[in-house]
């Protein structure tokens, strides 16, 4: 049976709950303060099957101007609008304000419904039509019919039932393909059962017994019972109402606006790229970084728009903005959305979600408008291509491409596999279908290879740099499979050489200056000065080898583990070195302290060698320095000791 979700719109008191309750027999109005006051607050559910066998499930919203959200919340994601006037009082503001929304939220169809003709003269109603002709002209209503009813006597009906039955049939039904999401409108607990939230399924499917996930909160849980309009089913699809009960989350800990998904596909956001439609009658020109409601789905969220094209946005302009929102929602790309005023409550704008994962931008940027530019008029097949090339050194995921395309995930991946067929991109990884964009590797390929040039311009005597190293080197995404594929890939093509844990350019030769045996001479002098070491300077001098060869050697020992570089031009022999420390421990454990003159004395050397010393010791966190004496760090007799 084909579903279709009609939602009511208009202005409050014109009848749209008596309207529904006409068609199906059913007060939606249930709660106390709704039944005392005589108006909605709620949104409100009912159900029929039409003439020709589609099932009309419907959205009772409020129209109270207090109440404009829960409205949003409601009509977002429906397929037919009932815009309902009541005959003996026209148009009003909500009326035009729901109509605004129904506009900016992209609702396909509808009809318009002139409710109350019982109260009013015949010959009014011509004007009323009128009045109806000129609000709904350059709207989606424009051609749509218009109906005059009376949910008192019943007048016209059957014939209103009839055109909801015809422009039903015109609406396409959706595929349940897609990854499922369910925006919660309603959450109670059920006797017996437990937590219970209803919602229309935007797409996808659900199944009994599934696990599910809430979001943003991340919460996981089971779908133990499921029911579309008021019966069992199996499995909900897209398109329809359902009620979902959750074994697992509390009641307490979801709320309406939060996002019903599988595990693992969908992730909520807080920073949006967007396309805003700025209404002709907002009251003044919006202004960069001002601070408005943005409503999505069924959630709402402060957001700061800052404008990406322009000083500010003129009343009726559009431009390319990017959402800065208080707290995370799920937006995902084409979803449509509306902007109210936060100090004045009125709706004043919307547009369409162009991407939800986004960086932040710079502003006036050509190649960020460029962009934005074909999320909007391209394809969704150019959208995901420009995701997968700006995708960065670490590529990027197959979930993570399904959150920024409005695309099905066979078709997603179809497209990644013509890519690499191409040799557009590479398979990082086959199992979670992450990919890199040929370029993003040619950047990572220039990365590693220049790196590991440095290197052997530094240590000239090194053979190479180890795996592990040279991983640490590039950047922190790059994971483990990426870089694997990037080593074997170099060393087949013989850029590099693996030899002995050692990675190195395959044009790095050794370098041969120690054929004069420096490397034992310094070695040797460095292990005779003891705690009062030569310079590469002084050995230099000495020996009248050139300064920067003998600089060479000392780092060659240095990374060998032989010498120990305490600071710029001071190095000991690691042997002394050693000596030295055993020799502090020793002395603290003893005497629990040791001041600067006992170290001087300990070391036997002159201040130039021993306050560096005592310092690296600090650093090393060997010592804590207490004012004027050191003590052992780490051990308990310190801990907590006041400096
Ligand atoms: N005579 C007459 N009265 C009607 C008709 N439809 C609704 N009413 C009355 O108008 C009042 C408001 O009707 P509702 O259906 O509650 O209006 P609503 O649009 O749902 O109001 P909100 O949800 O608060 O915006 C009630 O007293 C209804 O009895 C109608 O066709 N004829
Ligand atoms: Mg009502």
């Amino acid at each position: 049976m084909k579903h279709v979700i009609l939602g009511t719109a208009g202005h409050i008191d014109h009848g749209k709950t008596s309207l529904v309750k006409a068609l199906t027999g059913v007060d939606t109005d249930r709660l106390k303060e709704e039944k005392e006051r005589g108006i909605t607050i709620e949104l409100g559910f009912a159900f029929l099957d039409l003439p020709s066998r589609i099932r009309l499930g419907i959205i009772d919203v409020p129209g109270h101007e207090k109440f404009v959200k829960h409205m949003v919340a409601g009509v977002w994601g429906i397929d037919l609008v009932a815009l309902v006037i009541a005959a003996d009082e026209g148009v009003m503001p909500q009326t035009r304000e729901h109509l605004d929304i129904c506009r900016l939220l992209r609702v396909k169809k509808g009809l318009v419904v002139l409710t109350k003709i019982d109260l009013l003269d015949r010959e009014l109603l011509e004007l009323i039509k009128e009045e109806v002709a000129e609000i709904v002209q350059d709207t989606f209503l424009k051609n749509a019919p218009i109906l005059a009813v009376s949910s008192v006597t019943g007048e016209g009906i059957p014939q209103l039932l009839s055109a909801i039955d015809l422009l039903s049939q015109e609406i396409k039904g959706r595929s349940s393909e897609g990854l499922f999401r369910l925006p919660i409108d309603r959450v109670f607990t059920m006797k017996g059962f437990g937590t219970v939230v209803t919602g229309t399924m935007i797409s996808g499917s659900l199944s009994l017994g599934e696990t599910i996930q809430v979001l943003p909160s991340g919460l996981e849980g089971k779908v133990r019972n499921l029911q579309v309009y008021g019966r069992s089913v199996e499995k909900a699809v897209a398109g329809e109402r359902a009620a979902v009960n959750l074994q697992g989350v509390e009641t307490s800990a979801i709320e309406r606006g939060d996002v019903l998904t599988r595990p693992n596909t969908l992730s909520s956001t807080q920073l949006i790229d967007a396309y805003l439609e700025y209404l002709p009658d907002a009251p003044r020109p919006l202004k960069h970084r001002t601070k408005q409601r943005f409503h999505v789905g069924t959630t709402l969220a402060n957001a700061s728009i800052f404008l990406l094209d322009r000083e500010s946005l003129a009343p009726g302009e559009s431009g390319f903005v990017q959402l800065r929102l208080e707290r995370p929602v799920v937006a995902l790309p084409q979803d449509r959305f509306v902007i109210r005023g936060s100090s004045a409550i009125q709706t004043i704008g919307g547009g369409v979600i162009l991407d939800g994962h986004p960086d932040k931008h710079r502003r006036f940027s050509s190649s960020v408008i460029a962009d934005l530019s074909l999320l909007k008029d391209g394809t969704s097949e150019q959208a995901l291509r420009q995701h997968i090339h700006h995708s960065g050194m670490g590529g990027i995921t197959l979930e993570d491409l399904l959150n920024r395309v409005e695309m099905l995930p066979n078709d997603v991946q179809s497209i990644i596999r013509q890519m690499e067929g191409k040799g557009d991109l590479l398979f990082i990884d086959p199992e979670k279908l992450k990919v890199i964009a040929k370029e993003q590797y040619q950047v990572l390929r220039g990365t590693a290879l220049a790196e590991l040039g440095e290197f052997h311009q530094r240590f000239p005597m090194k053979s190479g740099l180890s795996k592990e190293e040279l991983r640490t080197k590039l950047p922190p995404e790059v994971d483990v499979k990426l870089f694997q594929i990037l080593i074997s890939k170099l060393i087949q093509s013989k850029e590099i050489v693996l030899e002995k844990d050692k990675l190195r350019l395959s044009g790095h030769q050794v370098s041969s200056v120690d054929e004069k045996g420096l490397a034992k001479r310094v070695e040797a002098a460095v292990l005779k000065g003891g705690l009062q070491p030569p310079s590469p300077k002084e050995l230099s001098e000495e020996w009248s080898e050139s300064e920067g060869e003998v600089r060479a050697i000392f780092e060659h020992l240095v990374h060998e583990g032989v010498l120990v570089r305490i600071k710029s031009e001071i190095y000991f022999h690691r042997a002394s070195f050693e000596n030295l420390k055993e020799q502090l421990v020793a002395y603290l454990k003893s005497h629990q302290e040791i001041t600067t003159p006992q170290f001087k004395e300990m070391t036997k050397a002159s201040r130039k060698y021993a306050i560096p010393l005592i310092e690296y010791f600090d650093q090393i966190k060997l010592t804590l320095r207490l004012g004027e004496k050191r003590v052992l760090r780490g051990t308990s007799q310190n801990a907590g000791k006041k400096v």
